[in-house]
Order: C-alpha cells, then structure tokens, then sequence
C-alpha cells in the first residue's frame, strides 16, 4: 500500500510517505495464520518470544484440524529451540480463537554465533480425503527467530517494534539486557552524536553518564530506554562528537573488505 500527500503548507507537500505490506489471506482457501508477537529475537534460558496461530477458514462439522509447530534443522545442526504449547488443535467451533505457542531458545553449553532458526506449522485434518488443512504448503507459514547464545556475555539490544524513528512529535524506545549472568556489575555505556536524548524511570539507568548498570541479580530484565530529539541540537556546530569505544579487543582479523 503506498501513500501519496498534497498539501498548501510547502513543508508537507509531496512529502515521500514509506509504503506499508498487507498481507491478505483468503478466507476460501484453507491456511495457517501466524503472527509474531515476539521478541523477534531471544536468548538461551530466557523468557521466550509468542506465537499466534488462528486458520483462515472454518473447518467442517467433525473435522479436527492439527497444527504441529517444529524447528528446521539442517545438516548437522543442533535444536536450537524448544516449544511449549507444540500441537494445536483446530475444530469448527474453535478455528478463529488465537492459540499461542511459547517459543524458546534451548539452553546449551556451546559457545555459539548468533543464529536465525526457522520454525513451521505443519497441519493435518481427520478429513484427510477431502480437506484442503491436508496439503498445505509449509513454507508459506514459516518464521524465523534469533536466538542468541548465553555461553559469552554480550548485551542483547532490540529496537521496540522493529526500527528506532524519532522526530520532534514522536519519541521511541529500544530495550537492552544481558545474555548471562555476570560475576560483576557490567555497565554499558550509551553514546550518541547529540541529536537524541537518552531517558529512562529505571533505577539502573544513570542519567549523569548516560550509563545502564546490570548486576547478577537483574541480568535478565530488560531495561527500556527512550529516545527524544535533542531541541538544543546544534547541526552548526564544528566539533565533533566523541564516540568511546567499548571496552573488548579491537583485532585487525576483524576487518572485512
Ligand atoms: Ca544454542
Ligand atoms: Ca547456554
Ligand atoms: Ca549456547
């Protein structure tokens, strides 16, 4: 869907407005809805991230429709992720109430990369001769999950609903939270470039530094900063921002080309 804007005030005319994807599903044809509640991404032995799932189409009287929701793994590749809730079950007075299913990420010893696993929803019907639930393609309901490793300490960033846009009308937020328990407090520094302001009710927020400081004891709460435009921001200004680096080691094998 796009967007087209005409306006007296110069300021909004012909403006570019994003365009917006609709998906529609055809309530004729039989189909899995799934939505992603999220997070998009989730750590090893955290919380987990929510799945919807509802049908397009109402199955007929006496029909059961089954919904098995599974990880894809390749090759020699390990699960990654667990599910609570795995097999749903679909019948003509129950097909358009949202079921959930629990995602979570398996908490392994490995040392691993951040990883994006793909889960489907494989469904099958009593009907099994003269149902179309019998012969869906999977693929077209398939998706995908970060999950990130807990075996190194990194700090796990998300963007509230998925990118990070403030104006002077509108503010934003992202959230951070480690992905282990530390030894030791762990501080992580927010640096910017003076256009937004950084705020946060949080008690590990410090407002002076600009600083969020976990302890092994909140690890594993996310903490949600928002974002405003600076009004004192000066784009005259001839110095430039200081950015410092974090503290871990700066190898030269990490420069890509
Ligand atoms: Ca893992
Ligand atoms: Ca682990
Ligand atoms: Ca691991």
């Amino acid at each position: 869907m796009s967007h087209s804007i005409r306006s007296t005030n110069p300021e909004f005319d012909n403006l570019n407005i994003n365009n917006v994807e609709l998906t529609t599903y055809d309530n004729d044809q039989a189909g899995v809805i799934v939505v992603q509640k999220g997070p998009a991404s989730i750590a090893e032995g955290s919380k987990g991230s929510e799945v919807n799932v509802t049908l397009t189409k109402q199955p007929d009287v006496g029909e059961v429709v089954t919904v098995k929701v599974s990880e894809i793994v390749t090759g020699d590749n390990k699960n990654q992720l667990s599910f609570v809730d795995q097999t749903l079950i679909f019948t003509h007075s129950n097909w358009n109430s949202t079921q959930t299913v629990l995602v979570n990420a398996i908490d392994d010893s490995d040392t691993e990369n951040s990883y994006r696993a793909t889960v489907q929803f494989e469904t099958s019907s009593s009907n099994i001769a003269d149902s179309g639930f019998s012969s869906l393609n999977t693929a077209e309901s398939e998706i995908n999950i970060i999950v990130e490793d807990n075996d190194k300490g990194a700090v796990l960033v998300t963007a509230s609903h998925g990118s990070t846009i403030v104006n002077s009308e509108k503010s934003d937020s992202y959230s951070l939270v480690l992905s282990r328990a530390p030894k030791a407090p762990v501080t992580v520094n927010l640096l910017n470039d003076g256009q937004t302001l950084f705020s946060c009710d949080d008690k590990r927020f410090n407002a002076e530094d600009n600083s969020v400081t976990f302890t092994a004891e909140n690890w594993n709460e996310a903490i949600t900063i928002t974002l405003n435009v600076n009004p004192d921001y000066d784009a005259q200004s001839t110095s430039q921002p200081v950015q410092k680096p974090p503290l871990q080691p700066h190898l030269l094998t990490q420069i890509t080309r």
